[in-house]
């Protein structure tokens, strides 16, 4: 992550304690004026959004939990939040993309899509196309057809509740059930579900489900940015 001006960890830091203090208000206006601040070219965004913006939703959810905070500030908070990150959207669409793409989608009962729509834009400034489905409703066969009708290379599943982490796994399974044989991108889970199982996903999903069905079990952004520029025309061998 680099930066357009030179700022300090604790610069930074203390804008995202700022922008905090804006979205809980809720103050629009601060949260944008603080955003249009600090982002001044497209090497900004990722700072912003995994510095400013990913740290103050989580602070907002431990608010939550201790009823420090009540829901209805919760529930703006996030609108702030996806307000300021739709405005960067048009710059971040315009960027040239590489001949990479990949379907960033929800999984079953999961509502938390600010990640996800964070996540994209994290790809897309790094040259990857994104498409997203967000849907909390959707079907192993919503995905499946996605994957037909796009050239896909690889399917990011998102899961953020902890108590969604078997319905992932079951998906998964039934996406890969239904893939005709032409079709074939490697499936990338991962998610804030995963913060809890540390060491060897894989091993701890088989002795948890019977089964770890993605390909690849990746945490953060930057290691799914770094496997997609590692990997070669085709991603899977
Ligand atoms: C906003 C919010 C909501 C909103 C979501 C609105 C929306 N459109 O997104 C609403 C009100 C709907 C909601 C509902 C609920 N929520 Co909520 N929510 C949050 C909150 C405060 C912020 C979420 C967020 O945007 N985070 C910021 C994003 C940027 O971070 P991120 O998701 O981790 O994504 C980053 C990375 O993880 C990564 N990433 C994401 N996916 C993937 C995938 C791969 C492959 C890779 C490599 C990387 C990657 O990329 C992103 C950018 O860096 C969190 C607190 C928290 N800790 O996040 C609680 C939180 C997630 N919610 C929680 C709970 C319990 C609920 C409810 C059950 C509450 C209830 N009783 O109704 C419901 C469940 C709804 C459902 N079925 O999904 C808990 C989850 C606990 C758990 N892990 O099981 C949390 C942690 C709050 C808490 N501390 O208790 N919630």
């Amino acid at each position: 992550m680099v930066l357009s001006k030179e700022l300090t960890e604790s610069e930074i830091a203390e804008t995202q304690v700022e922008f905090l203090s804006a979205i809980l208000k809720p103050d629009l206006t601060t949260a944008l004026a603080i955003t249009h601040q600090f982002i001044l070219n497209s090497s900004d965004i990722s700072v912003f959004w995994e510095k400013i913006i990913q740290p103050s939703m989580y602070e907002v959810g431990r608010k939550w939990e201790r009823n420090e905070i009540v829901h209805q500030q919760e529930h703006l908070a996030t609108s702030i939040c996806s307000r300021v990150i739709r405005e960067y959207e048009p710059l971040i669409h315009s960027l040239e993309g590489l001949d990479k793409q990949v379907l960033i989608t929800c999984t079953p009962f999961e509502k938390h899509t600010v990640g996800m729509k964070m996540l994209g834009h994290l790809l897309e400034l790094n040259g990857i196309r994104v498409q997203l489905a967000l849907n909390s409703k959707i079907s192993g066969e919503d995905v499946n057809l996605l994957i037909q009708q796009s050239k896909i290379d690889a399917v990011v599943f998102s899961t953020t509740m902890y108590d969604n982490l078997s319905n992932t796994e079951q998906f998964i399974e039934n996406i890969k059930a239904g893939l005709t044989p032409t079709h074939n991108p490697v499936f990338i889970s991962g998610g804030q579900a995963f913060q809890r199982i540390n060491t060897n996903t894989a091993q701890v999903l088989t002795s948890m489900f019977g089964k770890a069905a993605a390909d690849l079990y990746l945490f953060t952004a930057a290691q799914l940015i770094s496997f997609l520029s590692e990997t070669n025309e085709s991603i899977k061998q």
